[in-house]
């Protein structure tokens, strides 16, 4: 006998899981079944959010960061009243379904961030959890609170053990991220077996060593004790909780509760049937929502309502009492831009000896910063050398969330994942630096913005063996073709200090991202404008730098960041043998590709067969754009220690490479 209405509703989750993960015969139904309950009293009795309106902007966040879990969100989703009908929990992993293997970000139905990649979520958490900390304190005002919500998130082992979880734990202490509440879903299973195989430390002790609120349920079926818990992280202002409940991956699965089998595999026809008489469940029809169940969770949609006109009714006393705060705000969650900013965007004097793009990125970032509050970054520790700070702002701390200046800390990949997490929760325009060659420690997070298509901005700095002295560890060389295979991001390395601010201006203005500025160590020639072709070229990803004043070239030479002026000075030296040479600065293979045909036939022509490309990196790709009978300068090899000029010397990476490398190609071009 179903003991109550609890009972009923949490017996419906988990068997809504298991039916659709047999129907879909792939998925995972050990975790939300051991988990359903501390989900549905998170959900039911402490989740302030409108089914509604899913975009509703001070909603709580939650992230079901064991994405693998996935059917316990759409569950979740659908019983609660969000547009995912019961069609789309049928279709699970189904083509053109709403209801994929992981959750994929999709607001119009609740799904507040993309997870799947383990860890990945219990960062992102943290990161909007910092974005509410730092819009309420602009933004809130005595008497008037209009950003008050929590982040909340389902974490497994899985989570717990991934390396940026723990970088990610530790900020978030660090911060003090007090709205921050986290259930571990503690089932002791992953896919090997038992967590004994490799996860054995104390993670309670970890947690609360990182400077987190700790509290232990000792059963996951235990509502009361779930619900106490919860009230109690909510009571703690300054620590984030981690509430580690003891739960039994696939709960009620007679011979598979408790064991890795019910990880990642439909229960199979005989043990769904096992399993609903053991939860004295009727065993047919599959996807049954009792209608007292579905009562139960659809007072989600009333509660919702209420919830989202009373902080309806505090915005518009607080639009009253604060009109132009409340039209910024606005503006902020929009995404809206201020007008007149681009106004600020600097506009750098010709000068030969110039500036590392670097040195210009912050002066950029500095100029405008004023104008774009909303805009908040900062470095993995490398500040000083990403020139990332926004000089006269605070920073981002526990003693004051109103500071701009993050500092993530040696963190790369949880920076990464936080600015993920910032740019989900709105209002924040976030942006990160470090060295170029520490992009591989922030890729998946990469590749994650890029599926979401995030705006965030990475500042990589230290871009190639223009580095020097720091040698081969620090000096990368496949990052930017590693970079530029990840779709939609759009990868853009300067040449100068104004391709560098026309960088800016561009990820600024975008409505989507993520972008990569990649920028010298070394100083770079600001070129003369009037000389040479504007710096908005950079818009359209290549340009015409400077051409012959023949009417078509013999050669073309393509370059990227520094390598430009290298171009430029064997534009000279060709020209003085008469060669008619063309320069193509290329910043951004990505920008170009999205030029219509036309545009990319007038920069590369397709009878000019002699191209050569240059770039301090691999040259894996740039054939697309040399062809067949173009040549690649790049390196295929480590970097090395020493003054940089040496280096480019000792990799010929040099003028005089150039110019040999167009004779021999315009000779055998002459000679067919
Ligand atoms: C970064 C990453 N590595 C590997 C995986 C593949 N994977 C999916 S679930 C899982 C085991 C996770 O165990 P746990 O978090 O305890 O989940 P549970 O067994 O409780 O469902 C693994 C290794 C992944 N999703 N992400």
């Amino acid at each position: 006998m179903m003991k109550n209405l609890d009972d009923l509703c949490i017996t419906t989750i988990r068997m809504l899981v298991a039916d659709g993960v047999e129907k879909a015969n792939s998925g995972h139904p050990g975790m939300p079944m051991g988990a359903a309950p501390m989900a549905y009293v998170l959900w039911t009795r402490f989740l302030r959010h409108n089914p509604h309106n899913p975009k509703w902007l001070d909603r709580d966040r939650f992230v079901l960061s064991a994405g693998h879990g996935s059917m316990l969100l759409y569950s979740l989703l659908h019983l609660t009243g969000y547009d995912l009908s019961m069609d789309a929990l049928k279709n699970f992993r189904q083509w053109g379904s709403k209801t994929p293997g992981h959750p994929e970000h999709d607001l119009a139905c609740g799904i507040e961030t993309t997870t799947g990649p383990l860890g990945q979520g219990f960062a992102n958490g943290v990161g909007m959890a910092v974005s509410e900390a730092y819009l309420a304190s602009r933004f809130n005002r005595p008497d008037h609170t209009i950003v008050d919500h929590y982040t909340f998130a389902i974490v497994s082992d899985g989570d717990l053990m991934e390396g940026v979880s723990h970088e990610a734990a530790s900020l978030a202490g660090h911060l003090g991220l007090g709205k921050l509440i986290y259930l571990y879903d503690d089932n002791r299973i992953s896919i090997e077996g038992s967590t004994d195989l490799a996860f054995t430390e104390n993670r309670t002790a970890r947690f609360a060593a990182y400077g987190w609120q700790v509290q232990q349920v000792k059963d996951g079926n235990d509502l009361a004790a779930i619900e106490q818990a919860i009230t109690s992280a909510k009571a703690e202002s300054d620590r984030p909780s981690l509430i580690a409940v003891r739960t039994h991956i696939g709960y009620g699965s007679p011979n598979k509760q408790d064991t890795a089998g019910v990880h990642g595999e439909p229960l199979g026809a005989e043990e769904i049937q096992l399993t609903k008489q053991n939860l004295e469940w009727p065993p047919e029809p599959a996807f049954l929502i009792p209608d007292e169940v579905l009562d139960n969770f659809r007072q989600s949609v009333e509660k919702g309502k209420t919830l989202e006109s009373e902080w309806q009714q505090r915005f518009t006393a607080y639009e009253a009492a604060h009109p132009e705060l409340a039209m910024e705000w606005r503006r902020w969650m929009e995404g809206e831009m201020p007008k007149d900013w681009e106004e600020r965007i600097l506009v750098f004097p010709a000068d030969a000896k110039g500036m590392a793009t670097r040195a210009a990125s912050g002066n950029v970032l500095n100029a405008v910063a004023a104008h774009l509050p909303n805009l908040i970054g900062g470095s993995a520790d490398l500040a000083p050398s990403n020139k990332t700070l926004i000089k006269g702002e605070n920073s981002f701390q526990a003693r004051g969330y109103g500071g701009r200046n993050l500092h993530f800390g040696v963190r790369e990949h949880a920076m990464g994942s936080i600015m993920n997490g910032m740019a989900l929760h709105g209002g924040l325009i976030p942006y990160g630096g470090t060295f170029l060659v520490f992009s591989d420690y922030m890729r998946p997070a990469i590749r994650l913005a890029a599926l979401m298509q995030l705006k965030v901005i990475y500042v990589f700095t230290h871009d190639s063996i223009g580095l020097g002295e720091d040698g081969p560890t620090h000096q990368p060389i496949e990052h930017l073709s590693a970079l530029r295979a990840i779709p939609n991001l759009t990868v853009i390395r300067p040449c100068d200090a104004n391709e560098t601010a026309i960088a800016w201006q561009h990820a600024l203005r975008s409505q989507n991202g993520p972008f990569a500025l990649v920028l010298s160590r070394q100083g770079l020639p600001t070129l003369d404008r009037t000389e040479f072709a504007p710096a908005t070229g950079l818009l359209k990803g290549a340009y015409v730098l400077r051409d012959t004043e023949k009417k078509d070239p013999d050669l073309i030479l393509i370059a990227t960041g520094s390598e430009v002026s290298l171009a430029v000075e064997a534009f000279s030296k060709l020209r003085e043998k008469s060669v008619a040479v063309r320069v193509v600065s290329m910043p951004s293979w990505e920008l170009f590709e999205m030029q219509p045909e036309e545009y990319r036939r007038q920069v590369l022509p397709a009878d000019v067969k002699a191209r050569i490309a240059i770039e301090a990196g691999c040259p894996q790709g740039w054939h697309r754009y040399v062809g067949e009978r173009g040549a690649v300068i790049g390196i295929e090899h480590f970097g090395a220690s020493a003054p940089y000029k040496l280096i480019y010397k000792n990799f010929g990476l040099t003028v005089d490479r150039v110019v040999e490398t167009a004779n021999r190609m315009l000779g055998i071009g002459l000679g067919d």
